[in-house]
């Protein structure tokens, strides 16, 4: 099936749930009476304990007397979520459904239910759409290798085709006795003895299956980290998987969805409180949305199949917001704007922009730099009083802003445009002493790097082939004397490539104390033209170790 029609629902579905559900829920963080530090669908890992044991331990202790299919599947459609997805298996093995192939399974607890079978009809019944999660790595099965370094069972080298064997005997349980199934979401694909064959294979075996399924890319290797994209040709997989981290500027020409927890924990953990706002969480849906993306938000049930909570009031928070605003993120694209705008985010649907406002001017305006198009009409959604009046500026559009705001914690303005958005790229100028300041936040990445916010640096810095780009356009020529401001860690030296226009500069950058220990090297003298913009471009010269280097600006000063 072609791969717009089968993507079709998924792009306009941009919001959905991920659940965390296994043995590791009961345990809720806990072994042998100690908490263990780390997120709680890891803990077996975490307490480095038996795998036989953890397995004979756990599976007497599952047995989720609050699950209720229903009622999960309806929490997912008022939140305004469009598709769950949830682990049939996680890396601990546990098989969540009746699987005719192993005891380590739901049938084998003193639940027995088919918690999948009960989900997946659930799911549909309300209208959404039913995703499985299933882990390649698994820390039980006497067939998966590596083994965990403390696991003494004995390793035979030819078992991993085996186990690669008994993974796609499951995945055809899972394909073919629940329905359709519209996502596979593969995950635990980094370890040594998954290589680009077996994922091709799985891909291949997974869509004979279920010719409409839409695939992960982790079902192949090289995913560049948790900044989730494949980072090489032919990769399968039909979207890039960015793990608790919003790309910077999305990532142009890939479908990408960004997995996040509401905490710090993807399964249920009684120790982890530390719970992100609803605030924080609707606004990282318009983060994701004006960069293209789909937020795939999680939910740890407790032991006893219930819903923590503080996740419950976080959707409900989220179901409300969407209810009114739903027409800014459902079906829209990426903002025309090349990054993100000081007071909110944009995203479009066809010639209408939603501006996303996350601090709402009590009295005052908010700008759009470079937009062209004459203004046909601006509404503020959801409000009576509220008003939006729009005026040209220099170079763009002003909006201003009058009433309260509708929402305390992202209110949306529409804009009618005439005709397709047509937005100018804006440049960088230099400042009152002449220089010319290319900031981590003004610039255009690609590859893995991340704006970090804490020191203001690009970070992630881990696929040698990523680029930061700055356009910079000044009034008259000149010769400037180009630095660099970077920190990196002990033993973590590379050398980095400064293109101005068509002249490439390098220099060394020794290591630093650490990410927070930062730096300025000089790079050598450019020359600028006058009243042409002219790119400014930093890539990294050596492969990065750990990372390359945290970069917090490029800057170009007037040289004598
Ligand atoms: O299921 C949740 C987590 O349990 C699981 N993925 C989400 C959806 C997860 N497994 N591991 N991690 C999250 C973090 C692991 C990171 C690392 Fe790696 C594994 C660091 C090095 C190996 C992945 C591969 C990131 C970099 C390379």
């Amino acid at each position: 099936m072609d791969k717009t029609q089968r993507m079709q629902w998924w792009r306009h579905g941009r919001f959905g749930m991920f659940i965390h559900f296994g043995l590791y829920s009961p345990a809720a963080g806990t072994w042998q009476g100690k908490d263990w530090p780390g997120a709680g669908e890891w803990l077996l890992t975490n307490a480095k304990a038996d795998p036989v044991e953890y397995r004979n331990t756990l599976l007497s202790t599952f047995n989720p007397v609050k699950f209720n299919a229903v009622e999960w599947a309806q929490i997912a459609k008022d939140a305004g979520m469009q598709y769950v997805v949830i682990t049939t298996k996680h890396h601990d093995g546990f098989c969540l459904w009746q699987s005719e192939l192993t005891d380590y399974d739901v049938a084998s607890t003193p639940f027995k239910r088919d918690i999948m079978k009960e989900l997946a009809q659930a799911v549909r019944a309300e209208g959404l759409h039913m995703g499985w999660y299933h882990s390649i790595m698994d820390w039980t099965h006497p067939d998966y290798l590596p083994r965990r370094e403390w696991d003494s069972r004995p390793a035979d080298p030819l078992s991993f085709p085996r186990y690669v064997q008994y993974m796609h005997a499951q995945l055809k349980e899972l394909l073919t006795k629940y329905g359709r199934i519209d996502v596979l979401w593969f995950d635990g694909e980094w370890e040594s003895t998954w290589t680009h064959d077996w994922g091709k294979r799985t891909d291949d075996w997974v869509r004979s299956l279920q010719p409409q399924i839409i695939v992960n890319n982790r079902v192949d290797t090289g995913r560049a980290g948790l900044a989730g994209f494949a980072s090489h040709d032919g990769a399968r997989g039909d979207f890039g998987t960015p793990e608790q981290t919003i790309p910077n500027n999305g990532m142009p020409g890939q479908d990408w969805e960004t997995c996040m927890t509401m905490n710090d924990t993807w399964g249920f953990k009684d120790s982890d409180s530390n719970w992100k706002s609803s605030r924080t969480l609707i606004r990282m849906l318009c983060d994701i949305a004006s960069k293209g993306g789909n937020f795939l938000l999680n939910v740890g049930p407790r032991g006893d199949g219930s819903f923590p909570p503080e996740s419950v009031q976080r959707l409900k928070d989220m179901g409300a917001w969407l209810r009114v605003n739903g027409k800014s993120i459902y079906g829209t694209q990426a903002s025309p704007f090349p990054r993100p705008l000081p007071w909110g985010r944009v995203t479009r649907a066809g010639s209408t922009l939603y501006l996303h406002v996350f601090d709402w001017p009590a009295q005052g305006t908010i700008d759009l730099p470079g937009l062209h198009n004459r203004v046909v009409s601006a509404s503020v959604i959801g409000s009576d009083s509220a008003r939006a009046t729009v005026a040209r500026m220099e170079g763009g559009v002003r909006v201003s802003l009058a009433g309260s705001a509708p929402h305390s914690d992202v209110s949306v303005v529409e804009l009618v445009l005439e005709g397709e958005p047509h937005v100018e790229p804006q440049h960088i100028g230099a400042g009152s002493d002449g220089r010319v300041t290319c900031s981590a936040a003004d610039a255009h990445t690609t590859g893995s790097i991340q704006y970090e916010t804490r020191f203001h640096n690009l970070g992630f810095w881990t696929d040698p082939t990523s680029t930061a780009t700055w356009s910079i356009k000044l009034p008259t020529a000149g010769r400037y004397a180009v630095s660099v401001e970077y920190s990196s860690i002990p033993h973590c030296a590379g050398e980095i490539q400064v293109t101005v226009g068509a002249q490439k500069l390098s220099a060394v950058l020794p290591a630093r104390g650490g990410w927070e220990d930062f730096a300025t090297v000089q790079v050598g003298l450019t020359d600028i033209p006058a009243a042409v913009p002219v790119l400014v471009e930093a890539r990294a010269l050596t492969k990065p170790g750990e990372a390359f280097v945290n970069l917090r600006s490029v800057t170009l000063a007037p040289a004598k």
